[in-house]
């Protein structure tokens, strides 16, 4: 397989130092030779440019969405990556930066695939709006924005609307959500999988069940988006916002897998390592080594 390597050097969407430096420290950690061990070809794109503002603009468009701006301007850069990546047939694979950078990925998919679903690997929802937020941080929001709900300038990304219809998401390990966001899962009906829910029904079932739906559906793509809290706190110190009563790293790895080995993985983005934060580049490591596990089933 090609794999188009995209770094996305951004925080604002955490508002906290620290997950702009991991796709440097991935570069460090020999990702490229990682990926490569599974007869993949990668393309190294290098990072794309996020540019730099004052803190004192953090609110200049709406009072509580932090450098939305900024954001926009990455996303819709990212989004044309992804698309054309996507167009060129090379599996683009997004190292964050903060979650915000989901938004950017699920619009470049959605320009090349019409019928295409996400599963989002998440300690969080992230579907906050403007309106629910309590924090203003966009990475909060991504997925929201791509189902067309919140400001505009986000929901209009790279091309006008929607970008993923809500029945064709998936959020599996969400643990910490909040009242907004409990509201929108009743109102739109979302699948949401706590850890306790995917255990309840056992991992492999779980994935078959989505994948039943996804191909009733003639979904002829999934874009998986892992942010690293998905995983306990206990293995992840290097993560912006760690959750307890996640999935230990065993039963992630059997999640991905039987996700992968669906064959309708076509596109990755791996965001909220936060080198500042890490203990010994144990987390740093453990990206490296679920992107090695992921790709390793990825043919
Ligand atoms: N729900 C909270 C908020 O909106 C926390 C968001 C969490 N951060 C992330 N994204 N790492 O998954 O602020
Ligand atoms: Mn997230
Ligand atoms: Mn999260
Ligand atoms: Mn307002």
């Amino acid at each position: 397989m090609d794999i188009n390597l995209i770094g996305v050097p951004i925080f604002y969407g955490a508002d906290k130092r620290g997950p702009e430096y991991a796709p440097a420290k991935l570069r460090d950690k020999q990702v490229v030779s990682v990926l490569s061990k599974h007869n993949h070809k990668i393309y190294d794109l290098g990072n794309l440019n996020v540019p730099e503002t004052k803190e004192y603009n953090k609110f200049y468009a709406h009072h509580n969405l932090k450098y939305v701006q900024q954001i926009v301007e990455v996303n819709t850069n990212l989004a044309h990556m992804v698309y054309t990546s996507l167009k060129a047939e090379s599996f683009p694979l997004i190292i964050g930066g903060d979650h915000s950078v989901g938004l950017g990925s699920i619009s470049g998919v959605s320009k090349a695939y019409k019928n295409f679903a996400v599963i989002w690997m998440d300690a969080h929802a992230d579907i906050n709006t403007q309106d629910t937020s309590g924090s203003g941080n966009i990475h909060g929001m991504p997925l929201a924005e791509a189902m067309g709900l919140g400001y505009h300038d986000l929901v209009n990304v790279y091309f006008e609307g929607q970008k993923v219809s809500p029945e064709n998401v998936f959020i599996l390990g969400a643990r910490d959500l909040d009242d907004g966001e409990k509201a929108l899962i009743k109102e739109k009906n979302l699948n949401v999988y706590s850890p306790e829910k995917i255990r309840e029904k056992g991992l492999e079932n779980l994935v078959n069940e989505i994948v039943q739906e996804i191909k009733d559906r003639n979904i002829e793509a999934v874009h998986l988006s892992f942010d690293m809290d998905f995983i306990d706190s206990k293995y992840v110190p290097g993560t912006g916002t760690p959750v307890s009563e996640g999935m230990n790293i065993e039963e992630t790895k059997v999640l991905i897998k039987s996700i992968v080995e669906t064959k309708l993985v076509k596109s990755m983005d791996l965001v909220e390592l936060n080198t500042l934060l890490d203990k010994d580049d144990v987390t740093a490591d453990l990206a490296i080594d679920l992107l090695d596990w992921t790709f390793k089933h990825m043919r």
